[in-house]
């Protein structure tokens, strides 16, 4: 890879495995999910995402995405539940989206793309810290939020706002109380599976939670993402968008889904 790994045609996800042989690993994510596919698992608990708004710390366009980063340093903000044993605290959480509404999720629904996927990024706390979770097999568990195009969603409007800040790699702004369980979907029915980081290092430490049900975001919603830039201030600038990796080969794996 030329100058580090993105999404671009030089650098970008066909180019990655020259870094990251795990690339073609055994449970590399994202996946197509096929509903019909996947199995009804009774044992599946509900999920549990207790939230403090006060832990939200500041926003960061990373250059890659831009995300929200959430003080973690006591369990005040944790994901327990679900398909998970134990509690994981929540330590960022980011978007992926396409330049055009046609595509922009990493996870697919019977082939089927959405403009843009939300994942809440969590840590396994039976390890000391994020850094020592992120490369362990029961390290992380991201929740997927698939966006899909309709009303403006007035829950994402905060963080939307903030936006105009970051434009440019590096760039970071205060964001504060704010509690992302308010633009989850009403339903928190899910599929889960065994997967990876869907960006460098491509570590297979996350289980996946991807929710069933969307959540709404208007068109002009959708142009705010498409405002910032992969690039860093005075460079020739590179529009954020297509920052997504597709879906990678099954390999075997059973999705189970938490409803009938
Ligand atoms: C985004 O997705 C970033 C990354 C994140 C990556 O590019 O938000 O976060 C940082 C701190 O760079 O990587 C380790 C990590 O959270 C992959 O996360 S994802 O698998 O949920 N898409
Ligand atoms: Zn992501």
């Amino acid at each position: 890879m030329s100058h580090g790994w993105g999404y671009g045609p030089t650098n970008g996800p066909d180019k990655w495995i020259e870094s990251y042989p795990v690339a073609d690993g055994p449970r590399q994510s994202p996946i197509n999910i096929v509903p019909k596919e996947t199995q009804y698992d009774s044992s599946l608990k509900a999920l549990k995402l207790r939230y403090n708004p006060s832990d939200a710390n500041g926003l960061l366009n990373n250059g890659h995405s831009f995300q929200v980063d959430f003080v973690d340093d006591t369990d005040s903000s944790t994901l327990t539940g679900g398909p998970i044993t134990g509690t994981y605290r929540l330590r960022q959480f980011h978007f992926h989206w396409g330049a055009s509404d046609d595509r922009g999720s990493e996870h697919t629904v019977n082939g089927i793309n959405f403009p843009c996927e939300l994942h809440l990024v969590h840590w396994n706390t039976k390890y000391p810290s994020f850094g020592e979770a992120v490369d362990k097999p029961d390290g992380l568990a991201v929740v997927g939020v698939f966006l899909k195009i309709g009303a403006a969603n007035p829950r994402l409007q905060k963080v939307l706002d903030a936006l105009d800040v970051v434009t440019t790699k590096g760039k970071q702004t205060s964001f504060s109380n704010f509690d992302p369980k308010t633009i989850l979907p009403g339903s928190l029915d899910y599929w889960t599976y065994e997967g990876s980081l869907t960006t460098p290092p491509l570590l297979e430490s996350v289980t996946w939670i991807v929710l069933k049900e969307p959540i709404s975001v208007s068109p002009a919603q959708m142009a705010l993402f498409r405002k910032l830039l992969f690039t860093k201030e005075g460079e020739a600038e590179c529009c954020m968008v297509n920052n997504y990796r597709p879906p990678q080969p099954i390999k075997g794996r059973q999705v189970r889904a938490s409803f009938k």
